[in-house]
């Protein structure tokens, strides 16, 4: 077996600190045992697209990283793929925008990508692609002569089959993913989405093991839990980084209790909703006035996107608003904060907070409700409030699981949270672990590749649980 090749749109630089995300620690974490290539986008805008990847090794991985031209970066990245299929599998068809341009430029991009690509690999290099910005990459890889093995994972929802027919050529996409060997989702409900697809819009079928055919075409799929480092995580909170900042916060507080939330300022992730709920709760509970605060961090993100210029101003209102309604001079309810923290930092704050808000309206995963758990003191852990919507709800049962629509039910896990006894919390909290413990994001990658590469007996889906599909 040749070099694990991993591709995703963005590559972080070799000496990326602390402020890298779970996807991006878990990508390097899974080429950092045996080496391999990490290609893709650079993150720059040049006036003009590079014609030739720049190849950077460092501690055995080589990283090949290309320009985006302007144009691509506003129609390949700002647009197809963050304003019509971000929104659509997000089931936010209303906001995405259907532009021909948009997508022949996709398409362009990863034909380009697939190009430089291919002069950089083996036949016999392992091939992982990441996320919908590429979900043609693997065909035309194939088109430009790779034989070898190639296998996607999807990180977002893959949506429900009549919201994803609302997107103007939606079958030619869904197509392209059986070029791949391999197909990899975060949850059976995504898993579920897709075979269904694949059946009702395709006219194919997909067997009790997982492989979907549509004509002769057919594609190997399964679900992959993404997964964090519990235990490293864990450190990372007693840390003296992270120790730092958790006096410093607990010093801010004089004594109050904290309820946390950790976005890429994103509409996908509720926000709005999630501050309503905060709000309802002073409002029906006076005596939590003055004795709770809320520290909301918001990332900026994809700041070159209309809609998210727009949720920006929307929280800053609603921000605004609540503290207007409830400050007092020695009190504020919502801290706001529009940064990115350093791993270190984000733990020890993670561990203060008595709740951990993670109320997406929709989100494949979300490793922040993982992080959150593996931050808490075993003797006296937080409570989880948890999205249903969240791929994480499909693991973490000891959270309290709210429907994020529902603002008064939101309201009442927080109250719940705070007054929940030690024991219980600590039962929860101990449930969790296992199931974090389990599905790490070691096991994530060597369960994907072990399947991809064929050594594994079977795919994790038909391992786990026996699969509910119906062959058809
Ligand atoms: P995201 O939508 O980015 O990921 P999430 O899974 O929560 O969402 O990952 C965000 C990561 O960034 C976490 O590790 C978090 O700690 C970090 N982060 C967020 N805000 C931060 C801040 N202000 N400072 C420092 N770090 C911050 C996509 C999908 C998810 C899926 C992941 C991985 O949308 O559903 O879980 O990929 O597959």
């Amino acid at each position: 077996v040749g070099r694990l090749v991993i591709v995703s749109n963005r590559v972080p630089p070799p000496d990326t600190t602390a402020s890298a995300g779970g996807l991006a620690i878990g990508l390097k974490l899974a080429l950092a045992r045996e080496g391999g290539m990490w290609f893709g986008w650079n993150g720059k805008a040049a006036p003009e697209a590079s014609n030739k990847p720049t190849v950077v090794t460092s501690d055995g991985i080589s990283y090949a990283t290309l320009d985006l031209s302007r144009r691509e970066y506003e129609e390949y990245y700002c647009g197809y793929a963050n304003r019509t299929l971000w929104p659509v599998f997000h089931y936010r068809v209303d906001l995405a925008a259907f532009d021909d341009g948009f997508r022949r430029i996709y398409h362009q991009v990863n034909d380009r990508f697939a190009r430089h690509l291919g002069a950089l690999i083996e036949p016999d290099d392992i091939v992982w692609v990441h996320d919908y910005h590429l979900i043609p990459l693997g065909e035309r890889l194939r088109a430009h002569g790779h034989q070898g093995r190639i296998g996607f994972f999807l990180h977002i929802p893959f949506p429900v089959r009549e919201i994803l027919s609302a997107l103007p050529g939606h079958d030619g996409l869904v197509r392209k993913l059986f070029a791949y060997d391999l197909i990899g989702f975060q949850t059976e409900s995504h898993h579920r989405a897709f075979c269904d697809y694949v059946i009702r819009e395709l006219g194919g079928s997909v067997s009790s093991a997982g492989t979907a055919r549509v004509g002769t075409h057919q594609v190997r799929t399964g679900v992959f839990p993404i997964g964090i480092d519990p235990d490293h995580f864990a450190r990372l909170a007693v840390s003296s980084g992270g120790r730092k900042l958790a006096r410093r916060m607990k010093d801010s507080l004089h004594g109050r209790d904290l309820v946390v939330g950790v976005d890429r300022l994103d509409y996908s992730k509720g926000l709005p909703q999630r501050l309503q709920a905060f709000e309802l709760l002073l409002e029906r509970h006076a005596a939590l006035r003055g004795r709770v605060s809320m520290l909301q961090i918001a990332s900026p993100s994809r700041s070159d996107v209309p809609e998210y210029t727009e949720i920006r101003q929307e929280l800053e209102r609603a921000c605004g608003h609540i503290n207007g309604r409830y400050a007092d001079f020695d009190w504020v309810p919502v801290r706001y904060v529009n940064k990115a923290y350093g791993r270190e930092a984000l733990a020890g704050l993670l561990r203060v907070a008595r709740i951990g808000l993670v109320t997406p309206l929709y989100d494949g995963m979300n490793l922040v409700a993982k992080e959150y758990v593996a931050a808490q003191d075993p003797d006296d852990p937080g409570v989880l409030v948890l999205s249903k919507f969240a791929g994480a709800a499909h693991q973490l049962d000891g959270a309290l699981i709210v429907n994020p629509h529902d603002i008064g039910e939101v309201a009442d896990a927080i109250r719940r949270g705070f007054e929940m006894d030690t024991g219980e919390r600590r039962a929860r909290w101990a449930r969790m672990m296992v199931s974090l413990r389990r599905d790490t994001i070691h096991r994530w990658r060597d369960d994907f590749l072990g399947a991809l590469t064929g050594e594994a007996v079977a795919l994790p889906l038909t391992a786990r649980r026996p699969a509910r599909l119906r062959a058809v």
